[in-house]
């Protein structure tokens, strides 16, 4: 607690907890899965690990939609094995950080189940977001704005008396009703949430949809062309509006008063000054950046990525933050292994994703501030393919089956072994299948491995160089051959170089630390990266 600024350079770890390590054999993830791999994620080397929610919830997001914030829901434990989870992570100087859904609640929240049985315009009502639908019987939505998992953003329900009634807002799932961030009862209950958790010693949270929350007043129209089904668009009305700072303003006081815990916020938004107004010193600690997890394997896109974050944070004195994947996205090695239209009937490279996926590590590990990791990444693991029947994400039901959504990278993680579940549970059923041809993605397997990628993680983990405070480092580039990159930190003088052609190319003037492939007569092979000093 004594070193207030830990997160502006840490290497956060995150864990989808359903999919971690399950110990009472539901097929579940849980708590103690989570405490009894803290030796492997000391070992790893990370310095915090980031929860995806763990609260009370029914599940129809994967806790993303939450009951009740103060509790920690059954299938993954109770408040005490939590507390036990802080104790022991803290003993080995890991700390621990939770994601926070402050957007929405689930539709099962005492709050919403209130707000059904009142009459329109009542108290209970007014925590949510309740409008008349248009057209002459208000059988149309108040407005067109669409949910981010497909479908209308509004839901009918009845009056109190049965009667046709009034639409509520859900951006997400029908089960996630967004709340009214006008009525400052919302704020209040957040804060004791927050002091809740805080006060037995969390490290601070990931706030999901950081960027939503507030929404403007009457409600405009999307434009459904420009801004698609995805929430990218900066002048989506569902997003960035500008009162959501405040929100963040109000959430930092509080933040304030335990020193030491730091805020990441989700933000998708792509315009490098509206991005840095997230990271005022009055605002968040972090924000989330998907740059680089939406670069391709090309040069350009990289280091556009790397140009744009480092410039949208540098402006106000904020922290970078990197990161190849989390639980939305498709994983790195899958992402990096597509190859053509898949017409061949192949359409992924595995090894090739793998190789690229290694590369990327050694280049996100040497830029200066913050990183994210997403469990499994450090074993190489592409996405699973699943067949129709597990598929369990809301938006492969919302979006009427046209999209699988995104179990392909919530899959369990293979620990040892040489079958399904490998270790992860005791019981072969597990929410999600494990694909059966894992066995050389185990901890197990590749711990034993010098060359695995598990063994190029914690090997750059610990030699990273610049791990002292982010204190406006900065990257310089050079000269590269076609197809390659090259930087140098400004302070920590590491260099960084990437091939991503298909030949050989000399590397830059230094004493090679660490490549992510065997160098080729000295020089850097395709689809590779070395570090140097
Ligand atoms: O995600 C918000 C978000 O921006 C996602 O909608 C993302 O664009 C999408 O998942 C891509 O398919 C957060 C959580 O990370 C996500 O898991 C939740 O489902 C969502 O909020 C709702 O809480």
């Amino acid at each position: 607690p004594a070193d207030t600024t830990w997160w502006k350079s840490a290497i956060f770890y995150q864990i989808y907890p359903r999919s971690f390590s399950d110990m009472n054999g539901d097929g579940v993830g849980d708590l103690a899965g989570v405490i009894d791999k803290l030796g492997y994620l000391e070992l790893l080397g990370v310095d915090a690990i980031w929860l995806s929610p763990i609260m009370r919830s029914p599940m129809a997001d994967h806790g993303y939609d939450v009951s009740d914030p103060r509790d920690i829901d059954p299938l993954f434990g109770d408040i005490a094995i939590f507390d036990e989870l802080i104790t022991e992570a803290h003993d080995r100087d890991i700390r621990v950080t939770m994601d926070l859904v402050p957007n929405h609640t689930s539709d099962q929240h005492p709050w919403f189940v209130a707000a059904l049985a009142a009459e329109p315009g009542s108290a209970e009502r007014a925590r949510y977001i309740f409008r008349d639908g248009r057209g002459e019987n208000g059988d149309e939505p108040p407005n067109n704005w669409h949910s981010v998992f497909g479908g209308p953003a509004w839901t009918r329900v009845p009056d109190p008396d049965g009667s046709p009634g009034q639409w509520y807002l859900h951006i997400f799932a029908a089960e996630q009703p967004d709340l009214n961030w006008e009525n400052p009862e919302v704020f209040d209950d957040l804060e004791t949430t927050l002091r809740f958790w805080l006060d037995r010693g969390v490290d601070g949270f990931r706030i999901d949809v950081a960027h939503g929350m507030a929404k403007p007043a009457d409600l405009p129209d999307m434009d459904v062309e420009s801004a698609g089904l995805l929430q990218n668009s900066d002048d989506d009305p569902r997003f960035n509006n500008y009162a959501v700072h405040d929100i963040h303003r109000k959430i930092r006081t509080v933040l304030d008063d335990y020193p030491g815990a730091a805020n990441v916020g989700e933000i998708w938004v792509d315009d490098n000054e509206r991005f840095a107004e997230y990271l005022r010193p009055d605002e968040l600690h972090l924000g989330f950046n998907f740059r680089l997890a939406k670069a391709a394997f090309d040069t350009k896109s990289i280091r556009d990525a790397i140009e744009n974050s480092l410039e949208s944070v540098l402006s106000v004195d904020g922290t970078p933050t990197w990161t190849l994947s989390n639980h939305d996205v498709e994983r790195e090695v899958t992402r990096y292994g597509r190859l053509g239209d898949g017409t061949d009937g192949v359409d992924v490279d595995v090894d090739l994703g793998i190789l690229r996926a290694r590369a990327m590590l050694l280049v996100e590990l040497a830029l200066p501030g913050t990183v994210f990791i997403y469990n499994g990444a450090e074993l190489g693991l592409p996405n699973a393919e699943l067949p129709d029947e597990a598929l369990q994400d809301p938006v492969w039901e919302r979006s009427g089956h046209t999209e699988r959504g995104r179990d392909g990278c919530r899959v369990p993680l293979p620990w040892e072994g040489f079958e399904p579940p490998y270790g992860f549970s005791t019981t072969p059923d597990t929410w999600l299948p494990i694909p059966d041809d894992w066995t050389r993605f185990t901890v197990e397997a590749q711990l034993e491995d010098v060359g695995s990628t598990l063994s190029l993680y914690r090997q750059a983990i610990e030699m990273r160089y610049q791990r002292t405070e982010f204190d406006g480092d900065t990257v310089e580039w050079y000269g590269a051959p076609e197809g390659c990159l090259a930087f140098r930190r400004s302070v920590g003088h590491l260099i960084c170089a990437l091939n991503t052609s298909d030949v050989p190319v000399p590397l830059p003037p230094g004493e090679v630390l660490l490549s992510s492939y065997p160098l080729i007569d000295g020089q850097l092979a395709p689809n590779s990266a070395a570090w140097l000093v």
